[in-house]
């Protein structure tokens, strides 16, 4: 089972997605366990490309096959997933905040964190706070993210902040904050409660968010 586990990571890492569609598939006519195949061979897979990403092995590109390779192999395993009722890591809503078109950072963050075991929700880019507020009444979440990747949009995560704060839901969420202009510094002077400098860090912050 192991070794069935390690090439269906293997082919992940190298984001072969028609072949970790078929093997998923095979692990499943085999017999094997949809939750044991998400966290042995998915996820393993997925934790590697994270590690390997945030030392500077793998690009954005190759980051991006082997998200959709996770994500072809996690179609094939969701549904019975969801007939198990496996329990899902927790919910993310990610946006790029108002005035900020940017959103290749975003779509990235979201497949990891969607490979990573959550569920992941898009809202899209140039979001004002109330859209941020209406997402958060309607999905209520786990986990905010927000992101810039302009010094000048960076300005509209305080008043997203502070937006949720009075439609009285600040308290019922965590706030993650991203992207190239964003600091951990700048992240507690607006009151959020995490900055991930990338989006391996934003699994595992999120992982620490929801615990
Ligand atoms: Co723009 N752009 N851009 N741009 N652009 C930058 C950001 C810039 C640094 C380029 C430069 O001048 N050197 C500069 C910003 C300068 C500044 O503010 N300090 C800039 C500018 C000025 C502009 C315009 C104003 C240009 C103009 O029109 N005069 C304009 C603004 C449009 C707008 O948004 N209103 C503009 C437009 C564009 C394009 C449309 C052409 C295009 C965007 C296409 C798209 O996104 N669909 C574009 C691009 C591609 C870039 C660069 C080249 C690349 C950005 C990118 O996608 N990086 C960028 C220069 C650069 O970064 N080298 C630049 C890859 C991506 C994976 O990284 O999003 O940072 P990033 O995500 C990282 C981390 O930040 C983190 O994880 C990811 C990787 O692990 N992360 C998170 C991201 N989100 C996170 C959320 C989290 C946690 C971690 O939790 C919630």
């Amino acid at each position: 089972m192991a070794d069935k586990f390690e090439r269906i990571a293997s082919k992940l890492y190298q984001g072969d997605i028609e072949a970790v569609a078929e093997m998923v598939q095979d692990a499943l006519d085999t017999g094997m366990v949809p939750s044991e195949i998400l966290n042995g061979a998915l996820l393993a897979g997925m934790d590697e490309v994270g590690r390997d990403f945030k030392s500077g092995v793998l690009f954005v590109p190759e980051v991006m096959f082997a998200a959709r390779a996770m994500k072809a192999g996690m179609d094939v395993l969701r549904p019975l997933l969801a007939e198990s009722d496996m329990a899902s890591s927790g919910k993310c809503i990610l946006g790029t905040v108002k005035g900020d078109l940017h959103d290749i950072g975003k779509n990235l963050v979201t497949m990891m964190l969607d490979g990573g075991g959550f569920e992941a929700i898009d809202l899209g880019i140039d979001l004002e706070p109330s859209a941020f507020v209406d997402a958060v009444r309607e999905h209520q979440p786990d986990v905010v993210g927000m992101r810039a990747l302009l010094t000048t949009t960076m300005t509209h995560m305080q008043p997203t902040i502070e937006a949720l704060e009075e439609a009285g839901l600040r308290d019922s969420v965590k706030i993650m904050i991203g992207g190239a202009p964003v600091t951990a510094d700048f992240a507690k002077q607006i009151g959020a409660d995490a900055y991930a400098p990338d989006a391996a860090t934003a699994v595992e912050l999120a992982r620490e968010l929801t615990a």
